[in-house]
């Protein structure tokens, strides 16, 4: 069973993966509106995707026998001044849930709780993933500079990026 402190905690991460979901289709939003299709692509994916790791939370709190509490999102921003200052957020974003995934191992470790520090791992992992894609794409966002046929270069490449669901969230 699940300690109290623990179940607060997931649910607490659950609603920080879906406002990650929110703030990638905000950042879709954004990028369908200045006409770079591939950026909003590669948004959506990461929206489709952070939907999955909240899923996972959800999912790991019904298997040990826990409530789930939905709980309100907040309205993430809807305007960034440039592709490199959005995909610096996603980088900056991505490593503060870093860090909040390794609190949360930390308090399964403070709690002997040894079931949870092993289904976390996932996220650690995860997480390393994240930053590198994020940190990537900031990379070449900052490489095509000013130039337009850099940046819609890079639309096209980012417009390949596919969703692949999971074989199951659990
Ligand atoms: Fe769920 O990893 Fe991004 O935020």
């Amino acid at each position: 069973m699940l300690k109290e402190k623990m179940v607060e905690s997931l649910n607490t991460q659950m609603n920080a993966e879906l406002y990650s979901a929110y703030l990638y289709l905000s950042m879709e939003a954004y990028f369908e509106a200045n006409d770079l299709s591939g950026f909003a692509n590669w948004m959506r994916v990461q929206a489709q995707e952070e939907m999955t790791h909240a899923m996972k939370f959800y999912d790991y709190l019904v298997q040990r026998g826990a409530r789930v509490i939905l709980t309100e999102i907040k309205s993430p921003p809807t305007e960034w001044d440039s592709p490199k200052a959005t995909f610096e957020h996603v980088y900056e974003h991505e490593q503060m849930v870093t860090g909040l995934i390794d609190k949360l191992v930390d308090l399964a470790i403070s709690l002997s709780d040894h079931a949870t520090n092993n289904f976390l791992q996932w996220y650690v992992a995860e997480q390393v993933e994240e930053e590198e894609s994020s940190s990537g794409v900031l990379q070449k966002v900052k490489l095509a500079g000013d130039s337009t046929s850099g940046l819609l270069m890079l639309d096209q490449e980012l417009a390949q990026r596919v969703f692949t669901p999971p074989l199951t969230t659990k």
